[in-house]
């Protein structure tokens, strides 16, 4: 029997798949036994492959994951780098601090990234989330500004870019790498690869070990990522909420302006931001509204 390689998935094609291997990028096909085990191949899964020679191979098995998100479909994610900017349209603070927990939840790296800081400084948010122990970095892709910076927060890592149509992603993306050239700004939304389209997935190179998927905006981890787990571990999902979570006087305090609360109190005492209060409360009530039967496990 041939040997089998190790490889990184990079990106799903008309039925191929294509496996980052020590032989170089192989187009594979799955083998059938892949389907009857129930296991459907993600960019991102690490990939045991028979090579078939000519460039070819064939899928044999997958390495377990460490986490998976539907929508955009991608395996193993090691940081989300969540783009956000303080210029006209200002990105609202509830959808960061949703993606923030999400990411959380899967046990992925938030990044906090404000960007376009030639156009418009984030200082306040910068400090904010600094404070709460996430990693944060402004950038430019017209000054280089924070671009060495967020290269060595990525180095090693498998991340995804997120945030809305025109924050920059792409740009940001081609000035982390020298060798990609992604379509941005106007020219991507003629092509219409800019708003909707960006519906396959794919992993760039950012050097050595580096993987970068460029992903199409904040509605892309919407639905599927409300899960019971979501619900039971919300307050833990903010990360600087977990100094005072056992401190509170009932044990099934919400956090919400329950008596005895220490969360509450360290908002009021100015070390939790009230910004991530609000949006851990709107967070709660939303998820409060779904039933626990109708959540996934
Ligand atoms: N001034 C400035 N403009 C930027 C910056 N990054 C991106 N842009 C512009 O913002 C627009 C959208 O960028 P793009 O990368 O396509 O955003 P995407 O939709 O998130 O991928 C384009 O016109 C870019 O030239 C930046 O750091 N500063
Ligand atoms: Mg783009
Ligand atoms: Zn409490």
């Amino acid at each position: 029997m041939a040997e089998t390689l190790e490889g990184r998935i990079l990106k799903a094609l008309s039925g191929f798949w294509y496996v980052h291997t020590a032989e170089g990028i192989l187009e594979c096909r799955a083998r059938g036994n892949l389907r009857f085990r129930g296991l459907t191949p993600l960019v991102g899964d690490v990939a045991r492959v028979t090579p078939l020679g000519n460039g070819k191979g064939s899928l044999v098995d997958l390495l377990p994951r460490k986490n998976a998100f539907v929508r955009p479909a991608v395996a193993n994610l090691d940081a989300l780098v969540i783009l956000a900017s303080a210029v006209p349209p200002v990105t609202d603070p509830y959808l960061l601090d949703r993606m923030i927990a999400i990411a959380e939840l899967k046990g992925c790296e938030p990044i906090l990234c404000f960007h376009k800081s030639d156009l418009a400084r984030a200082d306040e948010l910068v400090r904010t989330y600094r404070a709460c122990g996430y990693p944060t970095v402004e950038t430019s892709a017209e000054t280089g500004e924070g671009i060495p910076e967020l290269r060595q927060m990525l180095a090693g890592k498998l991340c995804a870019f997120t945030g809305n149509s025109g924050v920059g992603k792409s740009s940001l993306l081609n000035a982390l790498s020298s060798g990609l050239k992604l379509e941005t700004g106007e020219i991507s939304r003629k092509l219409g690869r800019g708003r909707h389209t960006t519906r396959h997935v794919e992993l760039f190179s950012l050097g050595e070990g580096t993987w970068a998927a460029d992903t199409p905006g904040f509605a892309a981890f919407d639905a599927e990522d409300v899960t019971l787990e979501l619900k039971h571990r919300l307050p833990e999902l903010f990360r600087e909420f977990r100094p005072y979570l056992s401190e509170c006087r009932f044990p099934d305090c919400a956090h919400v302006r329950d008596a005895g609360c220490a969360v509450t109190a360290a908002v009021a005492a100015g070390r939790i931001p009230p910004t991530r209060h609000n949006s851990y409360v709107r967070l709660h009530e939303e998820l409060r509204k779904v039933a626990d039967w109708s959540l996934r496990d």
